[in-house]
């Protein structure tokens, strides 16, 4: 599977996570939180960055002025895909669980808001991409639930109600839609993250549908089909230096049969 891995530089860290960090990351080095897609495209739409509360990452260096807030898992990868200045063994400046890292604020490459905050996702997996994940509500449906869940219950949640309400806004038309992820949540009756059965069959026409039929409504490639679109954006990001290519190996599925 080959991702765009995004670059989302901490503007300011969440009280927990400070202290959490504190005296473990030069001064001076930037940190980025780093999301893995396969929807680069729509990157003019992020509204948040979700990581697992519950799940583990490390603050990793790239290189000696920036470091990569992933899990253990994703870093082994990068290090040996040589994506680090070091090559084969991750160095690892600090470990820290994903409820310190919620309220820290990130600067998001392309999109509308600049600045977005970390919220949680209780689905993230940690056993895929880089266990952060950017959010982008206006064609991801598991993202507008779960912005819904989370502007519904900020106190459940511990966040604030209006990190969680940032305007939602049209990147790519289809023939249905202009905001194609609401719309298949309301025709799904999805009420919340939990209805993972109908979610995963969103997300599949989402996926075909933007693909196949999205126009861009925005940004540099405006009016472009996504197709064509897709690569030129994930090459802009690269070349400015806000991502990079992340591939892992399929998850192999043990079968039954040997
Ligand atoms: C932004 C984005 C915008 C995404 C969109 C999708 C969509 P998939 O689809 O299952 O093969 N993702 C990445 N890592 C994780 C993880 N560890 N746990 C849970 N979700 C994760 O996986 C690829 C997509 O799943 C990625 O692309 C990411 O969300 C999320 F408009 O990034 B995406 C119709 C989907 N639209």
């Amino acid at each position: 599977q080959e991702y765009t891995a995004l670059k989302l530089k901490v503007v300011e860290w969440a009280p927990k996570a400070a202290e959490s960090l504190k005296g473990k990351i030069p001064d001076g080095v930037s940190v980025y939180l780093c999301p893995a897609t396969l929807r680069p495209e729509t990157m003019y739409g992020q509204v948040c960055c979700f990581v697992g509360p519950s799940l583990s990452y490390g603050v990793f260096m790239a290189s000696e002025k920036e470091y990569f807030v992933i899990t253990e898992r994703a870093a082994r990868n990068m290090a040996y895909q040589g994506i680090f200045e070091n090559e084969g063994v991750p160095e690892k400046a600090a470990d820290i669980v994903g409820s310190d890292l919620i309220g820290t604020v990130v600067h998001a490459p392309l999109s509308f808001h600049p600045q977005v905050r970390v919220l949680p996702m209780e689905s993230v997996l940690a056993t895929k991409g880089t266990g952060v994940v950017t959010s982008v509500p206006s064609d991801s449906p598991d993202d507008f639930a779960m912005v819904t869940e989370l502007a519904k219950k900020p106190d459940f949640y511990g966040i604030k109600k209006e990190w969680a309400e940032l305007e939602i806004i049209p990147i790519i038309q289809t023939p249905t839609s202009d905001l194609l992820a609401p719309h298949l949540v309301k025709k799904l009756k999805i009420a919340s993250p939990k209805d993972a059965k109908q979610l995963q069959e969103a997300k599949e026409l989402a996926y075909k549908e933007g693909f196949y039929q999205g126009i861009m409504k925005v940004g540099d490639f405006k009016g472009e089909k996504v197709e064509v679109a897709k690569p030129k954006v994930r090459e802009q990001l690269i070349q400015n230096g806000e991502a990079f290519a992340y591939s892992e190996p399929e998850n192999k599925v043990v079968s039954r049969s040997g």
